[in-house]
C-alpha cells in the first residue's frame, strides 16, 4: 500500500452559542482537513483527518494558519508516500513541535488505510464497548443564571458529566450554584485551561468543598511541580490537559505527583496511535483517563468516540453531540447523544460518511498538497 496526503481544506462552521474559555471567546470555529488517498490493488481510497487547531495560538502554540503553513511546506513534502499509517509520526519526527498538524496528517492516512481494509477504528484499537457516556464542556457566562439556565439545558439533553470552565473571578460562585443546581451525586469537574497562577494554590482548595471529580490545568502547562503541589494540598483530583503532549510528559507528570487523572486529545500528542500509547502508559500506572475535546465537526468526534471506548477510559469525555457546537455537522448521521451516551462507529476507517454537498458550501479554502511532493 502507498498512501498520500493530497489535499488540505480549510472549512468555516458557526458555532451554535459563543464558547467562552479562561483565553478568549469562540463564535465560529475554522477547520483544517486533511484528504488522504491510498492505492489498494488498482483502487484509489479515499480517508479524512481533521487538524485540531483553533483559529489563535491560545490554547497552545498551534494555530490554522500556521497549521496550513506547517503542512504544505513541511509536512506534506516530508510525508510523501507512506506505506502505513504507523509509518507517519516516523517519517515526521525532524519537525519540532506541531503536533496537532502531524495528528491531522496521521488520522488521514489511518482514515484511509482502515477503509481500504473495510476495517474499522475501534476494531483496530480491540474496542468492544458499543456505547461511551458523554460529558459535556460549559463556558464561561455573563451571569450565574444563565449558566444555570445552560447547564439545566445540558441535563435535560441527557449528558451525564457537567465540565464548567473557570477562571479568576468566575470559580467558587458558579460551582457552588451548579453543584447546588444538580445535586451532590451528579458527575462535577472544572477546567481552568492554565489560568491561575502557584498564588492560587490555597484558593484552588477551596473547590474541595464541591466535590468535584477533578480540576483540570489548574496552572500553565510547563509548571508541572506547581501541579504537584496543589495535588498535595488539595483532596480534588489534579488532571493534565496542556501539560501533556508526549508518552514521556505524561510518565514524568505522574512520576512527580503532578498527575492524578489524565485528559487525552490526540491532536495535543501527535495523533491517535500515541494517544493509544499514552492511555497505556496511564492504564499501568492506574492514572484514569478520560478522552478531551476540541470542537470537532464529525470526522474528529468520530474518532473520539472509538478511541474513548478503550478500557482505560474510565471517565466520561468531552465527547458531546455534534450540535453541542454545530447545528449541521459535515457528517451525514451527526453525532448524537441517546441516553447520555454516545455510540462507537462500527463502520470501516472512523466511521463517518461525508457530506460532500455541505461540505463543499461551508469550505473557504482547498489546497493541492500533491503538487508539494519532494522532486516536483
Ligand atoms: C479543553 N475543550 O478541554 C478544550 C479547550 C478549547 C471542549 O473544553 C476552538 C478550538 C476553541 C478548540 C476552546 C473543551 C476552543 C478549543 C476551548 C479548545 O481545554
Ligand atoms: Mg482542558
Amino acid at each position: 500500500m502507498t498512501a498520500r496526503c493530497v489535499e488540505l481544506r480549510e472549512i468555516r462552521l458557526p458555532l451554535v452559542t459563543p464558547f467562552r474559555t479562561s483565553f478568549g471567546v469562540q463564535t465560529a470555529r475554522r477547520i483544517l482537513l486533511v484528504r488522504a488517498e491510498v492505492q489498494r490493488e488498482g483502487q484509489v481510497v479515499e480517508g479524512w483527518g481533521e487538524c485540531v487547531a483553533p483559529d489563535e495560538p491560545t490554547y497552545s502554540a498551534e494555530y490554522v494558519d500556521g497549521a496550513v503553513l506547517v503542512i504544505r511546506e513541511q509536512l506534506a513534502p516530508r510525508l510523501g508516500a507512506v506505506a502505513q499509517a504507523a509509518d507517519v509520526a516516523s517519517s515526521l519526527v525532524d519537525v519540532k513541535g506541531h503536533p496537532m498538524a502531524k495528528a491531522a496528517l496521521e488520522m488521514a492516512v489511518l482514515d484511509a488505510e482502515l477503509r481500504a481494509d473495510g476495517r474499522s477504528f475501534a476494531d483496530l484499537l480491540g474496542a468492544t464497548a458499543e456505547r461511551i457516556p458523554s460529558g459535556v464542556s460549559v463556558g464561561i457566562h455573563d451571569s450565574i443564571a444563565e449558566l444555570e439556565r445552560a447547564v439545566a439545558g445540558y441535563l435535560d439533553d441527557g449528558y451525564v458529566r457537567i465540565k464548567l470552565k473557570i477562571e479568576p473571578g468566575w470559580d467558587l460562585e458558579p460551582v457552588a450554584a451548579i453543584r447546588r443546581l444538580i445535586g451532590p451525586d451528579a458527575l462535577l469537574q472544572v477546567d481552568a485551561n492554565t489560568a491561575y497562577g502557584r498564588d492560587d494554590l490555597d484558593h484552588l482548595c477551596r473547590l474541595d468543598e464541591f466535590g468535584l471529580l477533578l480540576i483540570e490545568q489548574p496552572l500553565p502547562e510547563d509548571d508541572l511541580l506547581g501541579h504537584a503541589a496543589l495535588a498535595g494540598a488539595s483532596s480534588t483530583p489534579i488532571c493534565l490537559d496542556e501539560s501533556i503532549t508526549s508518552v514521556t510528559t505524561v510518565i514524568d507528570a505522574i512520576d512527580v505527583g503532578a498527575c492524578e487523572v489524565a485528559n487525552i486529545k490526540a491532536g495535543r500528542v501527535g495523533g491517535y496511535l500515541t494517544a493509544v500509547a499514552i492511555h497505556d502508559a496511564c492504564r499501568a500506572r492506574d492514572i484514569p483517563v478520560w478522552c478531551g475535546g476540541m470542537l470537532e465537526t464529525g470526522i474528529g468526534r468520530s474518532a473520539n468516540a472509538a478511541l474513548a471506548a478503550l478500557d482505560g477510559f474510565t471517565l466520561p469525555g468531552d465527547v458531546s453531540a455534534s450540535r453541542r457546537f454545530y447545528a449541521r455537522d459535515i457528517i451525514t448521521k451527526p453525532i448524537e447523544v441517546v441516553d447520555g451516551h454516545v455510540a462507537v462507529p462500527t463502520g470501516p476507517g472512523f466511521g463517518f460518511e461525508l457530506d460532500r454537498q455541505f461540505l463543499d458550501e461551508v469550505t473557504v479554502e482547498v489546497h493541492d498538497l500533491s503538487r508539494n511532493a519532494p522532486g516536483q
